[in-house]
């Protein structure tokens, strides 16, 4: 994957989901021994420890639903500072924290990806599309609006920080979705995002399907960044994370995404987001997505590559 180490950046963001806990996060994934596992694998790891959103500045918005906007755009300042910074010198992961810290991380190393000439792409891991813009959210929690910011949607101007470096629609590939509000319906239907739902997944399986996009990743000669959300995984097998929607990716199906991204080669970056520790159950899911991580980082069971989607990093 890269010689470069793991970089462990704390983003212990809560106000962009609708309950407390997601501060939690990064030391539940600490907890669950993550550091170990990587070295385990051989890598050097670097625990750069928490990071802290930067100043609060008054604002409001007219749809008057949006909480903890000056929040949100406090640290997604200081995430795409972290972000862009970190994935200069290693492989960041960042332990989230809510999904709002995606608005951050993607902003960052969409940067760094621009400034450095490579194509940058993102595999979006989550049973929500994340597409809402100031204007559309009915929940008023803003990780729901990630994605529809990355991808430099209208909507954002003059609150939270001009996208410089906007990822292309068609370089960003979501599984697992099944739960999309109407306004992101609407939205989505309009933009080249590749979208596999949870029925795309049933009907196909993921293999060959996420096989399709890392093609394209290769094909291009581009970077990838994983977003993974607690909630793409099954309530059943990972049910700390306060939006839990059942008929999520299995512990198969999720491991054997792992396992193809890490023979890809591809993989710059991870965020690991919405893991609720309060809502854990003896710290089950933090287990299981420390785990996943692992399977991203190449554990594998055989000492040898899976031969069947093998692509050869650039
Ligand atoms: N997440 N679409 C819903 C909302 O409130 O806007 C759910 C968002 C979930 C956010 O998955 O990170
Ligand atoms: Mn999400
Ligand atoms: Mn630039
Ligand atoms: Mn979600």
């Amino acid at each position: 994957m890269t010689q470069k180490p793991c970089l462990l950046i704390g983003v212990p963001v809560q106000e962009g989901a609708g309950r407390l806990g997601c501060d939690m996060g990064p030391s539940a994934f600490r907890t669950a021994g993550l550091a170990t596992e990587l070295q385990n694998l051989g890598y050097a790891v670097e625990d750069r420890g928490n990071i802290a959103p930067t100043a609060f500045r008054e604002m409001r918005h007219t749809n008057g639903a949006i909480k903890a906007l000056p929040e949100t755009v406090a640290w997604t300042e200081a995430i795409a500072d972290a972000a862009f910074k970190a994935s200069g010198e290693g492989l960041p992961i960042f332990l989230g924290g809510d999904h709002s810290l995606s608005a951050g991380s993607i902003t960052g190393l969409a940067r760094r990806a621009a400034e450095d000439g490579r194509e940058f792409f993102v595999l979006w891991l989550d049973s929500h599309p994340d597409f809402h813009t100031l204007e559309t959210t009915t929940s008023g929690n803003l990780h729901g609006v990630p994605m529809a910011y990355a991808t430099g949607r209208q909507g954002f101007d003059g609150y939270f920080p001009k996208v410089h470096h906007p990822v292309k629609p068609e370089n960003v590939c979501m599984m697992g979705i099944r739960s999309v509000d109407p306004a992101e319906r609407a939205a989505l239907a309009t933009t080249g995002i590749t979208i596999h739902d949870m029925r795309a997944i049933d009907e196909n399986g993921v293999a060959p399907l996420l096989d399709a996009f890392l093609k394209r990743v290769a094909m291009a000669d581009g970077i990838l960044h994983v977003s993974l959300d607690v909630d793409f995984l099954d309530p059943g097998i990972a049910p700390g994370v306060g939006t839990t929607v059942p008929g999520g990716a299995t512990f198969r199906e999720a491991h054997l995404i792992m396992e193809m991204l890490h023979d890809s080669g591809l993989v710059r970056s991870l965020d690991l987001v919405e893991l609720n520790p309060f809502l854990d159950e003896r710290g089950r899911t933090a287990l299981l997505m420390v785990d996943l991580a692992s399977s991203l980082m190449g554990r594998r069971v055989l000492d040898r590559p899976t031969q069947s989607y093998r692509h050869t990093p650039k």
